[in-house]
């Protein structure tokens, strides 16, 4: 079985949001267009509480794009973002009113200690959101990776399916990059560790399974 994986397609990672990806709206058709090609269907979510250890504003003194160490590591910090039940933190509209299509959701940065890039995964690999459990349990294999950002989530969730076993693919005109320059890099270093890199329309073009 073959599952579709939508990281992060948040308003505040679009143009507009706290925390904006170039270009990060032109992922939202691609979504559109992949979701009836798949029966599996699944989507992370950032979800930040507004005390959240990766936003810049809790620590005094401190600029976006510093770096702090924490117990996990060090850890970036970014605007103000995701915060659980604000508008910046729902899905892109158009693919929030096709909510009910995805067969599961899940939250990621929900502890207020610890960041979140991966779906599966915090990044102290602490706790699992799930996700892995539930994939299991649909008999899901073969892993179709998109979304938002190339650079972080993206990144750290196809390292993590890679890990875990799943047979993993990214969807490279369906991720935008935080920095964009650094997405083909990103990318090729993903395929070193295995994953596969394919078009949308190439997967549009596949015969469905
Ligand atoms: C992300 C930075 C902070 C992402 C989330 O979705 O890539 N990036 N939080
Ligand atoms: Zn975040």
């Amino acid at each position: 079985m073959r599952a579709l994986l939508l990281v992060d397609i948040q308003n505040d990672f679009l143009p507009g949001g706290a925390l904006p990806v170039p270009q990060g709206d032109e992922v939202v058709p691609v979504a559109l267009r992949l979701l009836s090609c798949f029966e599996v269907k699944v989507a992370s979510q950032d979800w930040h509480p507004a005390d959240h250890i990766s936003f810049a504003a809790n620590h005094p003194g401190k600029q976006v794009g510093e770096v702090i160490q924490t117990p996990y590591g060090p850890q970036v910090l970014w605007p103000v973002h995701c915060v659980q039940n604000t508008p910046g933190a729902e899905l892109a509209p158009p693919l929030a009113q096709r909510r009910r299509e995805l067969n599961h959701v899940v939250h990621k940065g929900t502890d207020s200690r610890i960041d979140s890039y991966s779906a599966f995964f915090d990044n102290g690999r602490l706790r699992s959101t799930g996700l892995e459990d539930y994939l299991r349990r649909r008999g899901v294999e073969e892993l179709f990776v998109m979304g938002l950002a190339t650079d972080y989530c993206v990144r750290w969730s196809v390292q993590d399916a890679l890990e875990l076993g799943f047979r993993t693919w990214v969807i490279t005109d369906g991720v935008r990059a935080v920095e964009p320059q650094k997405a083909p890099e990103v990318l090729q270093q993903l395929r070193q560790r295995g994953a596969q890199l394919i078009t949308s329309q190439e997967l549009l073009e596949r015969k469905p399974g």
